[in-house]
C-alpha cells in the first residue's frame, strides 16, 4: 500500500523471527555457521517497525527429547533414523527449556514481539515448523495455534527470517503457504545447517509458491 505508514510490508504483514537462540549461534550446541551475522540486520528490521505483527519463535525442548541423539543409544548427532514412519535427524542436545542456550538472543529487541511461540516441547515429537509439530506416533501433525493467531489479527502476508534456513524456516514457510498466507522468505536473513541444501530449499519453497527475496528488496 503506497504511503501506508506501516508499509512497505503493509498493514497486513507479519514478520516471523525463527529460532534466534544462542544454541544456534557459532559456539552453540547446534551451531549454524554465520548465524550471528543475521542478528544485527534482524534487530534493525524489527526496530524499523514496518510490520503490523512480529512473532518470535523458540525451539524449546525438554531434556531427553526424542530429537536428541543422546536419547537413542548407539546413535550419534546427525544420524538419521526412522521415527513414526518418517525420517528424523538426531541432533546434539540443544535448546533445552530454561537453559542459557534456549533464550531469545539478547541482541534482539523484545518490545516488537506480539507473541513468542515455543515449539518442540512435546518430549516425543519434534517441531521444525512454527505452525505445527512434526508427525507424532498417531501420524498427526498437531497445530500450535499460530495460523489462527495471525488470521485473527488480519494478517495476509507472512515474512520469515532466522534459523535454520533448511529446517525451521523452510518448514514454517511451507506451512504458512499451506495455511493460505502469501509467504516471503528474506533469504539473506537466514542461514542453513547444511549449505549444500540451498538449491533444494529454494526449489521446494518456490514450488509451493513461496517468494524468496533479499531484505534490501523490502526497501
Ligand atoms: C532446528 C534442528 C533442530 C531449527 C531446530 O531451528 O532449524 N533445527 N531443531
Ligand atoms: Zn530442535
Amino acid at each position: 500500500m503506497a504511503g501506508d505508514p506501516v508499509g512497505p510490508a503493509g498493514a497486513h504483514a507479519a514478520l516471523l523471527v525463527v529460532d534466534m537462540q544462542p544454541d544456534f549461534m557459532p559456539g552453540g550446541a547446534l551451531a549454524v555457521a554465520e548465524g550471528d551475522l543475521i542478528l544485527a540486520p534482524i534487530a534493525a528490521l524489527l526496530r524499523r517497525g514496518r510490520f503490523a505483527v512480529c512473532v518470535a519463535t523458540q525451539d524449546w525442548h525438554p531434556s531427553g527429547h526424542v530429537s536428541f541423539a543422546s536419547s537413542h543409544p548407539g546413535h550419534r548427532p546427525f544420524d538419521v533414523v526412522e521415527l513414526y514412519g518418517h525420517e528424523q535427524v538426531l541432533w546434539p542436545d540443544h535448546c533445552v527449556q530454561g537453559t542459557p542456550g534456549a533464550v531469545l538472543h539478547a541482541d534482539l529487541p523484545r518490545e516488537p514481539f506480539a507473541l513468542i511461540v515455543r515449539k518442540g516441547a512435546d518430549p516425543r515429537t519434534d517441531s521444525y515448523s512454527t505452525f505445527r509439530n512434526n508427525w507424532n506416533a498417531l501420524g498427526e501433525r498437531l497445530a500450535l495455534g499460530l495460523a489462527g493467531f495471525l488470521r485473527e489479527r488480519g494478517v495476509r502476508d507472512v515474512y520469515l527470517c532466522g534459523l535454520a534456513r533448511d529446517y525451521c524456516v523452510k518448514w514454517s514457510a511451507e506451512d504458512a503457504a499451506a495455511a493460505g498466507f502469501r509467504v516471503t522468505v528474506l533469504w539473506d536473513l537466514t542461514r542453513p545447517v547444511d549449505p549444500r541444501s540451498d538449491a533444494d530449499v529454494r526449489r521446494d519453497l518456490e514450488r509451493v509458491g513461496v517468494r524468496i527475496i533479499d531484505s534490501a528488496e523490502l526497501a
